[in-house]
């Protein structure tokens, strides 16, 4: 609960946009997200459907990591997020990994149709583990399911594996715009209530302090970012 809000304050620090730009600092939260998987899943597909609303059918392989911004709101917050897509090819692994530290969220993304990109699952798990920190929150995607006709990844082995793994799960579409909004929406929930039990967890602590000795209940919390 500590770490969670030693790593908060960090990746806050770095993510604090331009002075600049005045309409950047209009936001009460900054989130920074990353999306990984094997190359061609669709990342950047999701990634610009989510943001744009537009796809295209055309591959073009993403060169190490980009990202673009978006503001959501969630029960009245206003919610920057700084979104990374990030390179599935191996060569570009070093520099993909760098952008895992103060991550907050991430897409862990395969493509139904695929194999191999379901297989690698595992990998990219322990990727998240070697390279973020404990708290960041993961939501598996399986991507593509517009082409069920192809379908190699039946839904419950990826309803499974993430169960496994601790995380939630979706199937979705970049390019029949299924389940996209809906895959970010959960992620910033997670975040939040995440936020809130750590910030919970903080305020318990300092009261039991408090009244050491003279109480032995917990107060009711407050704080949290109510999102
Ligand atoms: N049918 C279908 N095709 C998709 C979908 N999402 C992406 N694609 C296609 O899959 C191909 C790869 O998509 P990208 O978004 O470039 O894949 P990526 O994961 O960013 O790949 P890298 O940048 O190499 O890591 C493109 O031809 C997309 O048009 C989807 O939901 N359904
Ligand atoms: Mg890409």
């Amino acid at each position: 609960m500590f770490l969670f809000q030693m790593a908060l304050t960090d990746s806050w620090l770095q993510q604090q946009p331009s002075q600049k730009d005045a309409a950047d600092q209009n936001f009460d939260y900054m989130f920074k997200l990353l999306i990984i998987g094997n190359s061609s899943v669709g990342k950047t597909s999701f990634l610009f459907r989510y943001a744009d609303d537009s796809f295209t059918s055309a591959f073009v392989s993403t060169v190490g990591i980009d990202f673009k911004v978006k503001t959501v709101f969630r029960n009245d917050k206003r919610i920057k997020l700084q979104i990374w897509d990030t390179a599935g090819q191996e060569r570009y692994r070093t520099i993909t990994t760098a952008y895992y530290r103060g991550a907050m969220g991430f897409l862990l993304m395969y493509d139904i149709t695929n194999q191999d990109s379901f297989t690698a699952v595992q990998d990219w798990a322990t990727q998240i583990k070697t390279y973020s920190w404990d708290n960041a929150q993961v939501i598996l995607v399986g991507n593509k399911c517009d082409l069920e006709d192809d379908r190699l990844v039946p839904t419950e082995d990826g309803q499974r594996l993430a169960e496994e793994l601790g995380f939630q799960f979706f199937e979705a579409s970049a390019k029949d715009n299924i389940n996209v909004k809906q895959v970010f929406e959960r992620l910033v929930d997670v975040i939040c209530e995440k936020m809130n039990e750590s910030m919970e967890g903080d305020m318990n602590l300092m009261t039991n302090h408090r009244n050491q000795g003279i109480k032995d209940s917990p107060s009711e919390s407050q704080g949290g970012c109510a999102c």
